[in-house]
């Protein structure tokens, strides 16, 4: 991967340190290096008048040489929408071998995270209250999950969320509450007709068998609700409790990172937390990626060329968290510390844009008219004129 490159001058900059930094970036990028040129503060009007008149945008400014979420490779995020049925973000578990989905709104907006511990809810919490969860579940997710087909949808459909199956042939005491209940069975007229009775709010018939007609329109004139699956009751049930959505067991304001956030940051604050994977956004509240610890490990830092300096207390703010690859420069030899060989240029001589003149040379390249005005104006406001003591 051709990494990109940032090429800054010091504080308080002047003609010299901006003008190296945009020719320097001009001659990696004929090298055929990714680089951008950088600045520390304000230009000054000599240095906003050389650009203009050789039509050059300001440099970027970045004060901050950390490595920041959008400089790293994360992975792709996994979202679902909230109105997503457990069973479907089991699925989607699966089949993404990721274990933490991040729950959207209708305008892809994140509201939650949705993990493993949050599916299994119900069964890892003490207060997880299966019936007022499926209370919630729509007729159509509750066909969609058990591979079935919606026969009858009474106008306002509404469960207690009990599920009953019931295998017992004769239900006329009432030992099984089915009033306002989901109810699985498979045959039986009798049985069907009973839990109609009773006041049952949905009919569920498994193993492929169909309600007949005579018994589909007296569901209807009851107002009970009818499902029809071809799979079989014990699946049917299994998976049935299944077919309320994340919504209701997602974890609400989940914590997340800006693409913005240094990645020393980042790390800091997971630490604190047990999460897999965190949603990653920009500044448009899009989720952009998910980053986990190991991102956060060993991750590539950013690399600098450093020009018209060398001194800690002139460059960018914390320049030891990052990888400087390159000093040119034309002053006294600075405090910066490097931890492998770097290219060091240091010229005695008027001004850091003569020694870049020098490298395009060496490089068998010409600076085209713009960066040739570049450097040229630089020596001249470097050495006043060729006034200056330092002027060579
Ligand atoms: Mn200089």
């Amino acid at each position: 991967m051709n990494e990109l490159i940032y090429v800054t001058g010091h504080r308080h900059p002047d003609s010299d340190s901006i003008c190296a930094a945009i020719t320097y970036t001009d001659l990696l990028k004929r090298c055929g290096q990714e680089a951008v040129a950088c600045r520390q503060g304000p230009l000054n009007e000599e240095t906003k008048f050389i650009l203009k008149r050789f039509h050059q945008e300001n440099p970027l400014l970045l004060t901050d040489a950390r490595t920041m979420i959008s400089d790293i490779d994360i992975d792709p995020p996994m979202k679902i929408r909230k109105d997503e049925t457990v069973h479907h973000a089991w699925h989607e578990m699966l089949r993404t071998q990721n274990r933490s989905l991040f729950v959207v709104d209708e305008n892809d907006k994140l509201v939650g995270i949705c993990t493993t511990s949050n599916l299994s809810y119900v069964r890892l919490q003490p207060d997880g209250d299966l019936d007022s969860l499926m209370a919630t579940a729509k007729l159509e997710d509750m066909a969609h999950t058990i591979n079935g087909e919606v026969r009858f949808e009474p106008e306002h459909f509404h469960s207690n969320g009990h599920i009953n199956i019931i295998t017992v042939e004769h239900l006329q005491d009432d030992r099984y509450p089915l009033k306002n209940g989901i109810v699985m069975m498979t045959t039986g007229e009798q049985k069907q007709k009973d839990a109609i009775d009773q006041g049952a709010a949905c009919l569920i018939i498994t193993c492929g068998e169909h309600l007949s007609e005579a018994m589909l329109e007296y569901a209807k004139a009851h107002n009970c609700a009818v499902i029809e699956s071809k799979i079989d009751t014990m699946h049917a049930a299994r998976i049935i409790s299944e077919s309320y959505t994340v919504e209701h067991i997602m974890t609400k304001e989940p914590m997340f990172f800006r693409e913005n956030e240094y990645i020393n940051d980042v790390a800091a604050r997971m630490q604190k937390n047990r999460v897999r994977s965190y949603p990653v956004l920009n500044d448009k509240d899009e989720i952009v990626g998910a980053i986990s610890r190991y991102h956060t490990l060993n991750h590539n830092r950013r690399k600098f060329v450093l020009v018209d300096h060398s001194a800690m207390n002139q460059t960018i703010s914390h320049v030891d968290e990052a990888e400087i690859i390159a000093i040119i420069d034309h002053h006294h030899i600075g405090g910066i510390q490097t931890d492998r060989p770097i290219m060091y240029r240091n010229v005695k001589c008027g001004c850091t844009c003569t020694i870049i003149s020098t490298l395009y040379q060496e490089n068998g390249l010409l600076p085209d008219a713009d960066m040739s005005g570049l450097l040229l104006s630089a020596i001249l406001s470097d050495t006043l004129n060729f006034k200056s003591l330092t002027t060579t």
